[in-house]
């Protein structure tokens, strides 16, 4: 399971998945609330929303960040992000993917985040100024 270097002991892939919290909702071994699936990905609800509809995008291949991640696995998430936007009526929202702690990745399997923002004045009477 692990591999012993000088400096530290290192998962190998194989336990890195094992491990993994995304691979594990990926196998159903975790509920979500899904959003899109196919062979190759799948999009779910974030547990934890900035806001109403925030979804996570994710390869089912594990791979921590998109420098570890094959580019075919990458062309078709794109396309599903607008796809849950389009669903969701999402006039205003935000595309987001981290890669590494310094970078607030919180979880080391690849994700997109696709998160609508909802018109903060709407209810309250105020107007947006004319774009
Ligand atoms: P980040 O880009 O790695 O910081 O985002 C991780 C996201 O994964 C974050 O928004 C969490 O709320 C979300 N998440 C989840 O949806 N389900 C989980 O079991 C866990 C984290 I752990």
């Amino acid at each position: 399971t692990y591999l012993i270097t000088t400096q530290k002991a290192i998962l190998t892939p194989h336990a890195m998945a094992a491990a993994c919290i995304f691979c594990k909702i990926i196998k159903g071994d975790i509920p979500s609330f899904k959003l899109f699936e196919n062979e190759r990905l799948l999009a779910f609800l974030d547990i934890q929303p900035l806001s109403l509809g925030h979804a996570l995008v994710v390869p089912k291949h594990h791979g921590a960040k998109l420098t570890d991640i094959p580019d075919d696995s990458l062309t078709e998430i794109l396309p599903v992000v607008k796809k849950l936007a389009t669903a969701m009526d999402a006039e205003n929202f935000n595309v987001l993917q981290n890669n590494g702690r310094l970078a607030h990745q919180e979880v080391d399997h690849v994700h997109f985040h696709m998160i609508p923002k909802p018109n903060q004045a709407e209810g309250l009477g105020i107007e947006w100024p004319a774009q």
